[in-house]
């Protein structure tokens, strides 16, 4: 049985994976409104890891005997200043993102909760990879500057992202 304190800790970070998901569909949305549709839907298949990365936590409460309880869902940014400008958001949010599965960490650790440490391995892991490879777009774009060229091979690039859900382990 999961301990009240982690199970209510999880359902927050279930909420705020969730919300990550809403945040890169809004991104989406907004790349499509400037005509770059690569970029929409590279943020569309993120939005589908995020909704992934929720559903692993709400899979592994009721595993533990615990109750999720869903809330509202904050409202995401609508616009952007430029086409860069949703990477290095992107880029901070997941930084964000891991201090909060650092958190949970902790707090697994803290009421000695292993089954739990050990659950949170893969969102570590996660994480590192999500870190880089916001942090590798944002030195591409900066790279690629005002140049309509490079703009227009990197959006075809992203265009041809697929979502594959990862493997459970
Ligand atoms: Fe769930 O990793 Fe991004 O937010």
């Amino acid at each position: 049985m999961i301990d009240e304190r982690m199970e209510e800790a999880i359902n927050k970070q279930i909420n705020a994976e969730l919300y990550s998901s809403y945040l890169y569909l809004s991104m989406s949305a907004y790349y499509d409104s400037i005509d770059l549709p690569g970029f929409a839907n590279w943020f569309r298949v993120q939005a589908e890891e995020e909704k992934f990365h929720a559903m692993k936590m709400f899979d592994y409460v009721g595993e533990r005997g615990g109750r999720v309880k869903l809330g509202a869902i904050e409202e995401p940014q609508l616009e952007w200043a430029d086409h860069a400008a949703p990477f290095d958001h992107g880029y901070a949010h997941e930084q964000k993102v891991t201090g909060m599965i650092n958190d949970l960490v902790n707090l697994a650790m803290e009421i000695r909760d292993h089954a739990t440490v050990n659950f949170l391995q893969w969102y570590v892991e996660e994480q590192v990879e999500e870190e880089d490879t916001a942090s590798s777009i944002v030195g591409k774009l900066k790279l690629i500057g005002k140049d309509g060229n490079g703009l227009f091979m990197l959006d075809k690039e992203m265009g041809t992202r697929v979502f594959t859900p990862p493997t459970k382990e």
